[in-house]
């Protein structure tokens, strides 16, 4: 049953990866989408073709949800234009670094307390009073098994994945006795773009995280995703953990070279 057809979706980060995967899927099911991430030309595009091959209405916008004048800013323009969300869902996130924390390096902290953590909140707390004055929504949170497991040299990044799962939790205590659900969707190792990301674009240590393994694709995060949203209003789905079968914890990964 499709609970969320004619509804509007807000997903940050939109240009690839899971948030490009949770808009195709939305798309699929008839959902109005507003897509944004810092790669204004990704988006605009993705949300032009979404809107003529589902026939939904999409707007594609450049945004860092790491500044905060420009987050409240497009929020308030959404709400002018009649574009206030139904659903938002908080993809944007990165890693930048894996490193001993006192090996680290400060610039790649800022970047990923700056995005995932401050980011999150920026976004939420612009469009959550719209969704309690209507007492109706949903912000589903993109959180990671690294906010349930620190790993080696992942302290930063852990942390801020661990800050997420509060702010989840804190959201929903928060929003007791109203309608407004807040939920997370956790994953495993997904291959996307993150790992280049992580190594500042060094494709060949990227490609290694993933090798002789099967590990999770952004589509697989997307199903996840639509299932939560899809669920009737009186459900609220807090957590929602998705691994690999071939990972079972972050730190135990079963790798098998391929005979081929
Ligand atoms: C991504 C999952 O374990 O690679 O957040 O950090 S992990």
């Amino acid at each position: 049953m499709n609970r969320i057809a004619g509804k509007r979706v807000l997903i940050t980060g939109a240009s690839a990866g899971i948030g490009e995967a949770c808009a195709r899927a939305f798309a699929a099911q008839g959902v109005h989408l507003v897509l944004t991430a810092r790669r204004e030309e990704r988006v605009r595009d993705l949300a032009a073709h979404l809107a003529s091959a589902h026939g939904i209405e999409a707007r594609g916008e450049r945004l860092d949800v790491a500044d905060r004048a420009a987050v409240f800013g497009f929020v308030e323009r959404l709400e002018a234009d009649g574009l206030l969300p139904d659903i938002l869902v908080n993809n944007a996130g990165k890693a930048r670094g894996l490193d001993k924390l006192h090996e680290g390096d400060v610039d790649d902290w800022e970047d990923m307390i700056d995005t995932n953590v401050k980011g999150l909140l920026y976004v939420s707390r612009a469009v959550l009073p719209h969704m309690v004055a209507r007492d109706s929504g949903h912000v589903i949170n993109i959180g990671s098994i690294a906010g349930r497991w620190v790993y080696p040299k992942g302290a930063v990044y852990n942390s801020t994945k661990f800050a997420v799962w509060a702010l989840n939790e804190g959201m929903n205590i928060d929003l007791l006795g109203t309608n407004v659900r807040v939920s997370s969707v956790d994953p495993g190792l997904v291959e996307t773009e993150f790992s280049e990301v992580r190594f500042h674009g060094d494709t060949t240590r990227a490609k290694t995280v993933y090798a002789d393994t099967v590990p999770l694709t952004g589509d697989d995060i997307a199903d996840a995703v639509l299932y939560v949203a899809n669920t009737p209003e009186h459900v609220d789905v807090i957590n929602l953990v998705v691994m690999p079968t071939a990972q079972r914890h972050a730190m135990l990964l079963h790798r098998e070279p391929s005979s081929s």
